[in-house]
């Protein structure tokens, strides 16, 4: 069985994790039998994140290796829309997704003082004392440095804000009268957009992204076609 090694899932979501949550979904979205072995650590992982794929002999790292093997060794049990590779349009979508919106999302949970008195305890409340008080601390501060130095960590709150509610708009622009940013039918853009989608606004944070993004009308009817499609 195809085990899916992903962090502890968190404020009602799939996963906290917008990349393990993308492959969730996209292994539902292709109808794979699955299993989730949650409450991983990254650390020792091949490439030091979350997730990791276990399929028989294979260990596969990254949510989009993940993706692509699934594709090579499943395909065939899957949807033709879900085998086929990314368009140029959902490749920028993705890198839009993974490589921007992704990092306003972190800077919202984990630097914003609002959204860690509510990180901290989901995170970490689980833990036995003293790393309940001491592992916070340690992986804010990382949280912190990795997003200076990325970028994101540079700008005002209402600047980072703003990034993230220009990447909703690009959204809807981008998904126009479509069903599915793949077209009629899902495609493994889908299932990034979705994972990113849900953890930016189906979250208990209360900031202006979530606000702007539960008053869009194109992304709500979107969710609720891929919440159709994914059994939730
Ligand atoms: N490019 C990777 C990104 C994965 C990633 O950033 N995972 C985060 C959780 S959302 C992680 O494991 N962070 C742990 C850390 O940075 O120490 C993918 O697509 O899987």
């Amino acid at each position: 069985m195809i085990e899916l090694l992903q962090f502890k899932p968190a404020f009602g979501l799939m996963n906290a994790s917008p990349f393990c949550m993308k492959v969730e979904v996209f292994l539902r979205l292709a109808g794979l039998e699955y299993r989730c072995v949650d409450g991983q650590m990254p650390m020792g992982t091949p490439k030091g994140k979350l997730p990791v794929l276990r399929d028989g002999d294979a260990l596969v790292a990254d949510s989009q290796a993940i993706v692509e093997h699934l594709q090579r060794r499943h395909g065939e049990r899957m949807p033709a829309a879900l085998r086929a590779p990314d368009s140029p349009q959902g490749l920028a979508l993705r890198r839009m997704l993974e490589e921007h919106t992704y990092f306003t999302a972190l800077w919202l949970r984990w630097v914003d003082d609002a959204g860690w008195r509510l990180t901290a305890p989901a995170f970490f409340g689980h833990l036995p004392w003293p790393l309940r008080h001491l592992a916070p601390a340690l992986v804010r501060h990382k949280m912190r440095r990795d997003l200076v130095g990325q970028g994101m960590g540079r700008h005002s709150r209402d600047e980072i804000c703003a990034r993230a509610i220009a990447d909703l708009h690009a959204l809807v622009g981008l998904l126009g009268d479509r069903p599915f940013f793949g077209g009629g039918e899902p495609r493994a853009v889908d299932a990034t957009a979705y994972a990113f989608l849900a953890n930016l606004l189906w979250t208990p944070f209360d900031h202006p992204v979530r606000a702007t993004g539960l008053r869009m009308p194109t992304l709500l009817a979107y969710a609720e076609r891929m919440d159709a499609r994914i059994g939730r």
